[in-house]
């Protein structure tokens, strides 16, 4: 039998998703894509699971699109069809972690390349081990950044920084991604699994439902004015404050204990 490219691990309320395909840097195939989103899509529905983590097996986190992968061979002698791997793949990626209603931690072991990286990127926090790099590796093959690097390059970094980063196409060690404010935190190879687990469970502690609520909300007003801000504001504070996190959270104030929050 195959081996799953998708490895699947539960420590307590977290999940941890690996990226299996090691010798080609676990690089996508459309394989591979099917099982992320199947297990993504199964996350999502278990209220047992209130953090996700995503890391890739071996010295790489993901290459991007795998460039040997049948998918991208032309029809028949003529050009791939790249948008229509795109809008099959990458974008239900995107968007499916982006959704998802408990926050995503992106553990990137080593080099990130190409959708690798903005797959990364598309994740709530990325820690990074101090040997790992981003790259965008799209202009060297002819192609522009994608799995939503055009829309997240210059809402994190500014838009100098996602010019040069995504023209240039040159290695950005995670010392430096922290520098510029592109990634969560870089840290000694070592301790990367125990940083990345005590944020897990520390997130995983807390009332998911607003957590996904905040993404929300920050990406809902980044393209907003201030007074756009302040409604989007109301409104989900509004349902917010109609759950049962909200009340537990105040009486745990109130009471001197600790908060037990169960909404998603
Ligand atoms: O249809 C579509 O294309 C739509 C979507 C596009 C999204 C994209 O992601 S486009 C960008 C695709 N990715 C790349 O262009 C990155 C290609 N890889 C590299 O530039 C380098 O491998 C790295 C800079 C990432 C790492 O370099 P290095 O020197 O550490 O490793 P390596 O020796 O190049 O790679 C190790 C193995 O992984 C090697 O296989 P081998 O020779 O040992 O059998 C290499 O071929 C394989 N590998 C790395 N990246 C890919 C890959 N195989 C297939 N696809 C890859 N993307």
């Amino acid at each position: 039998m195959s081996e799953s490219l998708i490895l699947i691990a539960d420590d307590g309320p977290v999940r941890t998703f690996t990226l299996n395909r090691p010798t080609a840097l676990n690089s996508f195939t459309g394989a591979m894509h099917g099982e992320l989103r199947i297990g993504l899509e199964a996350a999502a529905a278990d209220a047992r699971v209130r953090c996700v983590v995503i890391t890739g097996a071996g010295r790489g986190f993901c290459a991007g699109q795998d460039l040997n992968d049948p998918e991208m061979a032309p029809a028949e002698g003529g050009a791939p069809d790249v948008g229509a791997v795109i809008d099959r793949h990458y974008k239900p990626l995107a968007l499916r972690i982006r959704r998802m209603p408990v926050p995503v931690i992106a553990m990137v072991n080593g080099v990130a390349a190409g959708a690798g990286a903005n797959f990364a990127l598309g994740c709530d926090f990325v820690i990074a081990a101090r040997s790992a790099s981003f790259i965008q590796a799209f202009s060297k093959i002819g192609l522009i950044p994608d799995c939503g690097g055009t829309w997240l390059l210059p809402r994190i970094v500014g838009r100098a920084m996602a010019i040069g980063l995504a023209m240039t196409g040159d290695k950005l060690p995670a010392e430096e991604a922290q520098r510029i404010g592109l990634i969560w935190r870089c840290v000694d190879d070592a301790a990367l699994k125990e940083e990345t687990r005590a944020l897990a469970m520390k997130l995983a502690a807390m009332p998911s439902a607003a957590l996904a609520a905040t993404r929300l909300a920050i990406d809902e007003a980044m393209p907003a004015t201030y007074a756009e801000a302040l409604s989007i504001e109301a409104r989900v504070q509004g349902q917010l404050g109609r759950c049962g996190d909200f009340a537990e959270g105040v009486q745990a104030f109130q009471h001197k204990r600790a908060p037990v929050f169960r909404d998603r």
